[in-house]
């Protein structure tokens, strides 16, 4: 009897505090519009990325600076003009404080003009090509930049006794920066370098891996964009490139970590060089994977993950320190010169250009047991855009 009504008194305590906090301490939302590619063939950084969000808040809680955070999650299918349409909606309607998400480097430039006429944040949690911070000023990326990464393996290659270069990239920004940055630094070391470009849409690699196999280059440098690396890989075994000696190198999307592990042996020796491997040696890192995959059985975070989860907390710590206030310039400010250790390594929101600043490492994909991993080798420390920087 006595328990009984101890319980009673305790739900009936919890019933009060509850219309309290629906009613007169209601607190402020503060709705963030999350647009990605969860359809199409470019689904995977969508879901990477929704389940970083989703582990970030799981974590953090929702409620920095005093307001509730709320995410909108919209689907794009990776096509621009949907990404626009979303994003105009998302601000008219929703009446969103901020803009996040952009698998690809169209789907964020289509949208630039909208934040910056909206006057709020727009986080680039994906997109890669250098250019993009420049196409607004409310823009802040918590990716990478192509160059950023591909320059590292030029210097690496070159050091390493490669010669003669083959690259392929995929035939948008992202492939065009990795290609001409990798290029220009290989060649003013003395390199020799010869350059195709496939199509975003249903690339066919075969006929440029013929002429590899034919004219055996000392190593063939290759992007494509994350999620498109396992059909690259199996047309390379088809044309028995693995067996030719052509060493594999570039930016680490190919031997992205979502896929890495169905590529098989092919994969094995590949040197790249990128700013996030699930093998990163860190305290922080552990901690990260181990939380991705108790929330995602089966699926190993990729680059992509840690984009959205450091994007984010980016929004979260920037809503904190302006105490709740959500206007667009305010959040800006706040978030240019953030600073902490993300699962990749120390990262600073570079104030000059927006862009992050990280470690780049290189790696070399290895077994591990029976599974895949790209293993660090090297770090070149706190690395910036060097396409602004040079500016
Ligand atoms: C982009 C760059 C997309 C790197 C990627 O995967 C990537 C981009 C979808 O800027 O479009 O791995």
């Amino acid at each position: 009897m006595t328990i009984r009504r101890t319980v009673l008194k305790v739900f009936m305590a919890g019933a009060v505090a509850a219309t309290l906090g629906s009613g007169a301490q209601a607190q402020e939302v503060v709705k963030v519009g999350l647009i990605l590619p969860m359809t199409g063939p470019f689904a995977s950084t969508g879901r990477q990325i929704e389940a970083a969000v989703k582990l970030f808040l799981a974590q953090s809680g929702t409620t920095h600076g005093g307001k509730r955070l709320e995410v909108i999650l919209k689907d794009d299918t990776g096509n621009a003009d949907a990404t626009r349409r979303i994003a105009q909606e998302l601000v008219v309607n929703d009446k969103v404080a901020v803009l996040a998400g952009f698998g690809l480097t169209p789907l964020a430039m289509a949208t630039a003009p909208i934040a910056t006429q909206a006057k709020i944040p727009q986080i680039v949690m994906a997109a890669a090509t250098a250019s993009i911070t420049e196409a607004s000023p409310f823009i802040v990326r918590t990716s990478f930049t192509l160059p950023q990464a591909s320059e590292p393996m030029a210097d690496w290659a070159w050091s390493n006794g490669i010669k003669r270069v083959f690259t392929v990239v995929t035939d948008y920004g992202p492939g065009i920066d990795a290609e001409t940055s990798f290029a220009n630094k290989f060649k003013a070391a003395g390199g020799t370098v010869e350059s195709v470009r496939v199509p975003l849409r249903n690339p066919d690699f075969a006929p440029f891996l013929q002429r590899v196999s034919e004219a055996k280059p000392d190593a063939l440098f290759v992007f494509v964009p994350s999620g498109i690396g396992a059909q690259f890989m199996k047309q390379f075994v088809e044309r028995g490139l693995d067996k030719a000696g052509v060493k594999l190198i570039g930016p680490g999307d190919v031997v992205d970590d979502d896929i890495l592990n169905g590529m098989g042996d092919v994969a094995v020796g590949a040197i790249t060089t990128h700013h996030y491997s699930a093998k990163h040696d860190s305290a922080a890192n552990l901690a990260f994977v181990k939380a991705f995959e108790a929330a995602n059985p089966g699926v190993r975070p990729n680059f992509m993950a840690v984009g959205g989860y450091d994007g984010m907390r980016l929004i979260a710590e920037a809503l904190k320190a302006t105490n709740g206030d959500a206007s667009g310039e305010k959040l800006i400010t706040a978030m240019k010169g953030a600073s902490w250790e993300s699962p990749r390594g120390p990262i600073t929101i570079d104030p000059a250009t927006r862009d992050i600043i990280q470690n780049i490492y290189v790696r070399r994909t290895e077994k591990v047991g029976s599974d895949l991993f790209n293993i660090e080798f090297a770090t070149i420390p706190q690395v910036k855009d060097p396409v602004k920087a040079r500016k």
